[in-house]
């Protein structure tokens, strides 16, 4: 006699390998046309599912949770989890899980690509060359800022800021400055090259600064005029954190007024939307939220979204909890 399996909802199109991978432990119900759901119809699908596999962009908040009282874990497939209304999961004893650690490397890799890029002023050349422009050699021709050999900013200094002050420091030959929320335990910092310093430090002192910190109420805006007006006017600015994080309005005007001298972002307050202001400048790059996107990182995102939603209904428990005191409060 077959067990019944828990139901769960995939709601975007994933890889088929990893849809399979859950058929065998799960009644399965996918959207694998990835068919563009409102919340409503998002709402609806998820009606009786007890697992969701979400991509970290699905808000899971109040008035989800009370429409579907089924629901017992979600789990993202991303290392952010700023969809999740925490207080709200606690109180409908819903487990949140997401996905750190297989996207470190890949991601720190992107941080470096939009900062050689904004730098180097890649994707404006290659604008340049296709629109024709490109006649003869001349002496000016976009010359850009150096990378190797600069001081380095990182604020956020997790897995992700970590990682990218170890390409810094031993690929560019960078001094590696850094902020967080809490200063690194003396041998990370020495391991990673790093040295603490203030907010404003940060700001003044970095000819590049990378964003790498997680969003919330707290970091929202981190980044606005003021802080702005505090770095070199040389600097680059590079954004694979989240949006909201950096005032796009105010990065926008400080572009275009050469306030500093260009971005590389990856990440948009209210995306996919663009605040037309970053549109309308050159001196920027802009990605569409790629920084984790090559294919054996997007399997091994999924993987572990996936040995969450197994552990968790399937004993062994769920590997990367963010709200554990759901667990603690199902068992009690
Ligand atoms: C994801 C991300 O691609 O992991 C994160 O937090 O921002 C990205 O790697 C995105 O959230 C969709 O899952």
């Amino acid at each position: 006699m077959g067990v019944t399996k828990p139901p769960i909802l995939v709601c975007r199109a994933i890889a088929q390998e990893t849809i399979e991978r859950l058929e065998q432990h799960f009644d399965v119900r996918s959207n694998q046309g990835d068919e563009p759901w409102s919340r409503e119809q998002f709402i609806a699908a998820l009606q009786g599912r007890e697992g969701l596999f979400a991509t970290g962009g699905e808000r899971i908040d109040a008035q989800l949770l009370q429409a579907c009282p089924q629901l017992r874990i979600v789990a993202n497939m991303s290392v952010g989890f700023n969809n999740f209304d925490i207080p709200a999961m606690n109180a409908h004893r819903v487990l949140g899980t997401n996905a750190p650690g297989v996207l470190t490397e890949t991601t720190a890799d992107f941080g470096f690509a939009l900062l050689l890029a904004a730098a180097r002023r890649v994707t404006e050349g290659e604008r340049y060359l296709r629109e024709g422009h490109w006649t003869r050699w001349e002496y000016g021709m976009l010359q850009g800022a150096d990378v190797h050999g600069t001081t380095l900013g990182i604020l956020g200094m997790g897995r992700i800021g970590q990682a990218i002050a170890r390409r810094g420091r031993l690929g560019f030959g960078m001094n590696v400055i850094y902020h967080n929320r809490s200063r690194l335990a003396a041998d990370v910092e020495l391991e990673t090259g790093a040295t603490y310093v203030g907010k404003d430090e940060l700001l003044k002192q970095a000819d590049h600064l990378v964003l790498v910190l997680p969003y919330s109420a707290s970091s929202h805006h981190a980044i606005g005029a003021a802080e702005l007006a505090l770095m070199k006017p040389s600097a680059v600015l590079v954004n694979i954190a989240r949006g909201g994080i950096v005032d796009d309005a105010a990065l926008a005007a400080a572009l275009r007024n050469k306030r500093i001298a260009a971005a590389g972002l990856d990440v948009y307050e209210g995306e996919p939307a663009v605040h037309p202001g970053l549109l309308a400048v050159s001196n920027i790059v802009l990605a569409p939220h790629i920084g984790s996107a090559t294919a054996s990182t997007r399997i091994a995102m999924a993987n572990l979204a996936a040995d969450n939603l197994v552990g968790f209904f399937h004993g062994a428990g769920p590997k990367t909890p963010v709200n554990p005191e759901v667990l603690n409060a199902v068992a009690a």
